[in-house]
């Protein structure tokens, strides 16, 4: 079906992709002088600011449902803000300049600076609670896992889905103490560990990517985090489930009053109601999902993904950006 230049203008459109693309480049460039230099809110800084200002440059009307300003008191690109040119089609946008800003600055590994797009008013709004218990699988774990269930029992569920032994099954989660005994099961069922300094929406599209090195990314992570990851799992119609971890009564509160959920498992539609998602991630450090910015001589290198959920193509940006235009301003 065609759709017709009425629809292109009410729906964000294919190109918008590549638009997107650039300002996730920049905001990695721009973060590339802070990667281990111990600063992580420079970092930060130096990414928001440029992602915002490419994003302005972009022909949609983009609110951002989730950003920065709340959790890392970033200076822009708040929950509310309006993005882009204000011409095009309206949409909710999530965005992350830097998803592992104490990975950039300790100079680690799996920092990128990621985009999600979709309908306006499909995603969740789940600010008001920080961290969501996630499960997150690829498409092979449709229909076979559910976050309800033990952890052993979804590794084996899985495991036979796949006609895979368990011992072969890698399954990410946050290194942290609240995950203890979740690890213990993971290892007890079988199946090994990926523990993740930080970073669980790279971990969460490497479980739902065809032939990653990681199966299952599970356990309790930033709630946004949740969100965006849910439309990179749309585009590559992997499995997702999320249920909101709330730490006290008053945010539990504040949650109910947003009219948030609790005990209730969220699918990944629910979480971003669109079917008409987009999401875009460049690589600030080197990652298992896309590689770092580098830079050779007078060129800096970077690499990105870009999903769309009504393609469903995995697109590979490899840019080669002139380091002057970028580091000698
Ligand atoms: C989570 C995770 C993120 O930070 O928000 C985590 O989703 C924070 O968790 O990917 P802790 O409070 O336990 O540190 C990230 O790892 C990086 O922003
Ligand atoms: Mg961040
Ligand atoms: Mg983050």
């Amino acid at each position: 079906m065609t759709p017709d230049a009425g629809d292109l203008y009410l729906h964000p459109d294919r190109n918008l992709a590549m638009e997107l693309v650039r300002a996730t480049e920049a905001a990695a460039i721009r973060a590339t002088p802070y990667i281990g230099k111990g600063d992580k809110n420079a970092a930060d800084k130096a990414a928001v600011d440029a992602m915002r200002k490419f994003l302005g440059t972009v022909s949609f009307d983009g609110t951002v449902v989730i950003g920065e300003g709340e959790k890392d008191r970033a200076p822009m690109l708040f929950n509310g803000e309006r993005v882009g040119t204000g011409v095009g089609p309206a949409c909710d946008i999530a965005v992350d300049p830097i998803d592992g800003t104490s990975l950039t600055a300790a100079g680690r590994q799996n920092a990128l600076s990621m985009i999600a797009v979709a309908d306006r008013g499909s995603m969740l709004d789940a600010s008001s609670v920080f961290y969501m218990d996630k499960l997150v699988g690829g498409p092979e774990a449709v229909g076979v896992i559910d976050i309800r269930e033990p952890i052993g029992e979804n590794i084996r569920a899985l495991a036979a889905a796949t006609k895979r032994d368990v011992g072969e099954l890698r399954v990410a989660v946050l290194d942290r103490p609240r995950h203890a005994q979740l690890i213990d099961d993971i290892r007890a069922a079988g199946a090994g560990t990926r523990l993740l300094l930080d970073g669980d929406v790279a971990a969460g599209i490497n479980a739902a990517m065809y032939g990653s090195r990681i199966d299952l990314c599970v356990g309790i992570g930033g709630s946004p985090e949740g969100v965006a990851t849910a439309c990179a799992i749309k585009a590559l119609g992997g499995f997702m489930q999320g249920r909101l971890a709330p730490l006290t009564d008053d945010e539990k509160q504040r949650g109910l009053d947003a009219g948030l959920r609790f005990e209730h498992v969220y699918e990944a539609d629910d979480l971003v109601r669109s079917d008409d998602t987009f999401f875009v991630a460049t690589g600030v450090t080197d990652g298992g999902l896309v590689a770092g910015v580098r830079r050779r001589g007078p060129i800096i290198r970077t690499e990105s993904i870009v999903l769309r959920s009504r393609s469903g193509t995995v697109r590979r940006v490899n840019a080669e950006h002139p380091a002057k235009k970028w580091l000698d301003e």
